[in-house]
């Protein structure tokens, strides 16, 4: 939407085809089934059918590492009909470069922002020459990729916000609702008559955290007057009332960070905001506060683990006690606190998980959390990262290809990259489901449903769970979560 908005303000005419959206309209939002396969392969035949229908001057895919294969299958089948050129951009494009290079044909990578590097391209489609000067581009040779360094200005107000019209954004915000309410407790859900829109306020992050992908290490934002006006313009246009911000790192500059909270307060736009992209060594009492004046309703942070070897080892700039802090500070204020842990990283041991079970009771204790503000993942390695090199070098991937079309989410633990075993780490969610659930029904006064916890949790319970894992699923559901 973006690039589409730049090159419409250049004078060129855009088709977006959202295939996420096809995807979510023909089988729902959970695609992931095997059993929506076939009916995901006709989403995509009609997906390459519309773009050769259209026959653009140049074809744009832009996606994450996890969209390869059909990002690929759509590369192909394109080149196969014509030879209109393709760039690919996004975590999609420079990480996995070796790929594309080697199983399509496709022309540019961009790297970083494409707003410029789109309008340059076209402007000099056919120009060799301009085409190898433009900043962030990359083109094929004989050789492999040649390009050049982008040009990263601190400053995004160049960027024209994107026009939400141009996709079926009544639709769109159904699907953004359902995910989430997925993170939140029932009474802090969205009704489907609330009307929610992500907005991008800065990009990048300064931090250099092995798991995590970046094109650079520059943290760019918009001016507050920018994100006030087009947040204004969001609200009176389209009724906007929640926004979910998809930065990396909102509050990477902490003054210009409680400048923007102060004009949101200022602002009253009457619009609540659930955001990611929280730091525990940055956020303040202050902060915090000023972040629940503006109305922020729910910031999450990127805790990982209770465990400071496992932190130092991440690169995660952060120490258990901010941790700590951060979540006493934003719940304090009233915010709702969401923890993304992380585990199994190289060098996790039965030590390092028990310190992180600490973590999580202590804080839960303390704050009054429920698995609700907790989500554990199992760590994963995407190309573009430290963590992916050193699968690579211990040789625990073999071929990208083969890894990145097979790899599965973070809700599944393999391949594992410690010395634990898969059900060591499942055990250990397990464990951390129970007793957080058990402090905070406790804390509730719900004791009825603490002692069903308990007995769904007991030797027998978990043989049950053996028996007939549905039964154990529906009582979580009906009474625990
Ligand atoms: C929102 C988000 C999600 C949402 C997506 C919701 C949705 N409906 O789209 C959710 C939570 C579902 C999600 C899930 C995942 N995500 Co995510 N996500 C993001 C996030 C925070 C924002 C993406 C975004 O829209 N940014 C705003 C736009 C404007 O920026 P941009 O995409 O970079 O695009 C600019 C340039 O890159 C370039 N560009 C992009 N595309 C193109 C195309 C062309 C043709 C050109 C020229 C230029 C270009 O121009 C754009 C404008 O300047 C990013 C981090 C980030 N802040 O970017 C991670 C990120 C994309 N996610 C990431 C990952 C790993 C995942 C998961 C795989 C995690 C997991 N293991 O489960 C899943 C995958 C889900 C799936 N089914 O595939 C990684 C990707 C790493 C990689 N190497 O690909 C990122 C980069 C986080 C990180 N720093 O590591 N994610
Ligand atoms: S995990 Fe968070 S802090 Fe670390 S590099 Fe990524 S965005 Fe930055």
């Amino acid at each position: 939407m973006y690039l589409s908005k730049a090159l419409q303000d250049a004078d060129f005419s855009t088709t977006i085809i959202n295939v996420h959206e096809m995807y979510c309209k023909a089988i729902g939002v959970t695609q992931n089934d095997e059993f929506h396969r076939t009916e995901k392969q006709k989403v995509e035949k009609r997906a390459i059918e519309e773009i050769q229908k259209w026959k653009p001057k140049l074809i744009g895919i832009g996606s994450i590492c996890s969209a390869y294969e059909f990002s690929e299958k759509l590369a192909i089948a394109l080149k196969s009909q014509s030879n209109i050129p393709i760039i690919v951009g996004g975590s999609l494009g420079l990480p996995l470069k070796d790929l594309w290079y080697k199983y399509t044909q496709i022309d540019y990578i961009c790297e970083s922002d494409g707003e410029r590097v789109i309008v340059d391209l076209v402007k000099n489609l056919g120009n060799h020459e301009a085409i190898q000067k433009i900043p962030g581009l990359y083109w094929r040779t004989d050789q492999g990729w040649i390009g050049n360094l982008p040009d990263l200005p601190l400053d995004l107000d160049y960027i024209s916000p994107p026009e939400i019209q141009e996709i079926d954004y009544e639709f769109y915000m159904q699907v953004l609702i359902e995910w989430v309410n997925k993170t939140l407790p029932p009474e802090k859900q969205l009704s489907n008559k609330e009307r929610l829109w992500p907005v991008v306020l800065t990009r990048g992050c300064i931090y250099n955290c092995t798991f995590c992908f970046h094109f650079n290490r520059k943290h760019r934002k918009h001016s507050v007057k920018y994100i006030v006006d087009y947040l204004r313009y969001l609200r009176n246009e389209f009724d906007i009332n929640v926004v979910v911000t998809w930065d990396d790192l909102i509050m990477a500059n902490p003054k210009w960070f409680m400048d923007l909270c102060d004009e949101l307060a200022t602002a009253n736009l009457g619009i609540k905001i659930f955001t990611g992209g929280g730091k525990a060594n940055i956020i303040t009492e202050q902060m915090a506060k000023k972040m629940a004046s503006a109305n922020f309703f729910r910031v999450s942070y990127g805790i990982e683990s209770g465990s400071q070897k496992i932190l130092d080892q991440m690169k995660k700039s952060s120490t258990v006690e901010d941790n700590k802090k951060a979540v006493k500070v934003t719940t304090d204020a009233g915010i709702f606190v969401h923890l993304n842990m992380v585990i199994g990283m190289p060098g996790e041991t039965k030590d390092t998980l028990k310190e992180t079970y600490n973590f999580l009771l202590d804080v839960s204790k303390e704050n009054h959390l429920s698995m609700k503000n907790i989500s554990i993942s199992y760590v994963k390695g995407y190309p573009g990262t430290q963590l992916f090199d050193y699968m690579v070098n211990k040789g625990l991937v073999n071929d990208t290809r083969d890894y990145i079309l097979t790899v599965s989410g973070v809700g599944y633990p393999e391949p594992v990259l410690c010395n634990l075993t898969s059900e060591d780490l499942k055990k250990f969610v397990a464990r951390v489901d129970y007793a957080v659930n058990d402090i905070h029904l406790a804390q509730q006064g719900h004791f009825i449903i603490q002692t069903i916890n308990r007995i769904v949790y007991s030797s027998f319970g978990q043989y049950i769970a053996r028996k007939s894992p549905t039964i154990l699923k529906i009582i979580v559901k009906k009474y625990i979560q």
